[in-house]
């Protein structure tokens, strides 16, 4: 009896778990592209593109293996516009005796995937995603009974468990876990990071983006640069050139950011990997084996690696362990609404401008970029969880809840009130300044805090400061900050809040229904 397999969009692997046992006589593999996940949030045009693009040379390469595999278009006019609308379909063309899918990266799918056996009729299994190297069990056995979940003990028991830069003796490779504080250079002027590998679009691809620029005419996002890889095979040769050029400097140049310069030292890996194209463990054991060779330093190949085997496994386990209450929470009780101008670009700040125009041109920007400005900004400024949440999870091309979420919400604006990191990452311009030429660049004055030209993450991070002090009095790692603002002038103090008060108000939110 047929079994109907279903490929989500971020599943598009031959060795996914559902497609594990596959049957090509017997069986029907399902990929669709529905209105109602573009329409979610307002998914930035690459990424529908992108994903698109992937699920139907992924069907291409099924079916040119003899799989019955049936990709539902989007302008397909029997498309329901929903996965359950089309599942259903299919069980109604195909009459499988069950469903087999692999588990979903968003809860709000999940939900859904829950309700199909009943609105079906048949068993649905869904099966682990064991496309990362920790389960959410293993990842549940971790957490149990910790008081804090931190990020760096639970890389180091994942370096032991895969084997990662770990020595015969069980001891980490070079003497230390950790080569951070090795990796905060600013980018040097004249040195010119290494053009980004080229994936032209190829004819699947360029019908895609057409039927995108027809359909979601308003929709945030150019669709000119598309320059993803879009199958296995181009995301292996994304991965061999990155090695190559760009990972002996990764290290150095990991938090630097400068004008014109969107990608700098980084892999761009994240969109294939997030979806499927690419293994973390083959991109970790790749990455070590640079080092062994001699041809990347211990620094830069570590810091990778830690990115990988590290963050990306920890936030997924916090997401699926903490998941649904995670996304509400609003541990700073922030409330305003999202600035027009993290779409539109349209801001004096060139850390800012800089930041969202890439976001548009190329729907990516680096983790600093992500972090220091966009996300930093949002903390200070008091951005509503829900809104800055929205934001990320629409304009990235490699974002999906699981991954998404625990960085806005516990890295980037601390809604979890510290479940993820230690303390807010909250920053004055200083920092900016340290770590890029943005400032240069820009209308306002970096050294100044308060008047017309202050740079406003000066007077918006003694406001926050003030702001939470009450809250942040119990948390060590920012007794500093508390103290140095209790030793400033009152009224300068008084100056910086009024002024942030001021430009907070004097802020265009977001218009209803824009740009969707
Ligand atoms: P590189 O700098 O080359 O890093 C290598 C790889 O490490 C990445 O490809 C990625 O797979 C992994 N990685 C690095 N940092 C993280 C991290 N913090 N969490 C998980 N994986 C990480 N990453 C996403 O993949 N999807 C998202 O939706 C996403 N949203 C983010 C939102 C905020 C507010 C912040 C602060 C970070 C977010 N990140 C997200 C993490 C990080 O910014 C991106 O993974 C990274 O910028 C991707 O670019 P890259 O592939 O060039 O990364
Ligand atoms: C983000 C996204 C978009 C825009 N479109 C589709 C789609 O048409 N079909 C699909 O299978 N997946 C899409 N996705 C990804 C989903 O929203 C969701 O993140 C994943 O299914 C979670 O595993
Ligand atoms: Fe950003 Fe302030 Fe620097 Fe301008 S001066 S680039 S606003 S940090």
């Amino acid at each position: 009896m047929t079994v109907l397999r279903i490929i989500l969009g971020d599943q598009c692997r031959r060795d996914v778990a559902a497609l594990r046992d596959l049957d090509p006589a017997r069986d029907r593999v399902l990929s669709m592209e529905v209105a109602e996940e573009a329409d979610q949030v307002r998914h930035h045009r690459q990424k529908i593109s992108f994903l698109f693009s992937v699920m139907r040379h992924f069907n291409a390469a099924l079916r040119a293996r003899g799989v019955q595999a049936e990709h539902v278009a989007l302008d397909d006019p029997d498309n329901t516009g929903s996965f359950t609308g089309e599942v259903l379909r299919a069980v109604r063309r195909h009459r499988p005796e069950r469903i087999v899918v692999t588990f979903p990266g968003e809860w709000r799918v999940l939900e859904m995937i829950r309700g199909w056996e009943e609105a079906a009729g048949i068993p649905v299994e869904i099966r682990e995603d064991d496309r990362f190297l920790c389960t959410r069990a293993e990842f549940a056995r971790w957490a149990k009974g910790r008081q804090q979940l931190r990020m760096e003990f639970f890389y180091r028991e994942m370096r032991r468990r895969h084997a990662i830069l770990m020595e015969p003796d069980g001891t980490p490779t070079g003497g230390a876990w950790n080569f951070d504080p090795e990796n905060r250079r600013s980018l040097p002027r004249g040195l010119e990071p290494p053009a980004p590998s080229s994936f032209p679009p190829d004819a699947t691809t360029k019908a895609v983006l057409d039927l995108v620029a027809r359909k979601f005419p308003d929709r945030f996002g150019g669709l000119e640069s598309f320059n993803w890889p879009v199958t296995a095979k181009d995301a292996a040769r994304a991965l061999e050139s990155f090695l190559e050029q760009k990972l002996p400097q990764f290290g150095d140049y990991q938090d630097a950011m400068a004008v014109g310069q969107p990608v700098l030292f980084h892999s761009l890996l994240s969109v294939p990997l997030n979806a499927g194209l690419l293994d973390p463990l083959e991109i970790c054991q790749a990455a070590e084996a640079e080092y062994r060779a001699g041809r990347a330093p211990l620094n830069a190949v570590e810091g990778f690696i830690r990115q990988i085997l590290g963050w990306r496994e920890y936030v997924r386990g916090v997401y699926w362990l903490r998941m649904p209450h995670y996304a509400t929470t609003n541990a700073l009780e922030a409330e305003r609404p999202l600035p027009d101008f993290y779409w539109t670009a349209d801001t004096p700040m060139r850390c800012v401008s800089e930041t969202v125009a890439q976001t548009r041109d190329h729907a990516h920007a680096h983790h600093i970029q992500r972090l220091m400005v966009t996300g930093n900004f949002a903390l200070l400024a008091g951005i509503a969880p829900e809104a800055i949440n929205e934001w990320y999870l629409a304009v990235y091309a490699d974002a999906y809840e699981w991954v998404q979420l625990p960085n806005t919400h516990g890295m980037a604006v601390f809604a979890d009130g510290g479940m993820l990191g230690s303390k807010p990452y909250a920053a004055s311009g200083a920092y900016i300044n340290r770590m890029s030429d943005y400032c240069r660049h820009c209308a306002y004055d970096v050294k100044a805090q308060t008047g017309d030209d202050a740079c406003p993450f000066n007077f918006l991070y003694w406001d926050f400061i003030a702001r939470h002090a009450k809250r942040l009095s119990g948390n060590a790692r920012m007794s500093l900050p508390l103290r140095n603002m209790e030793k400033m002038d009152a009224t300068k103090l008084q100056q910086m809040r009024r002024q942030a008060k001021h430009y907070l108000d004097e802020i265009t939110p977001t218009p209803k229904n824009a740009y969707k």
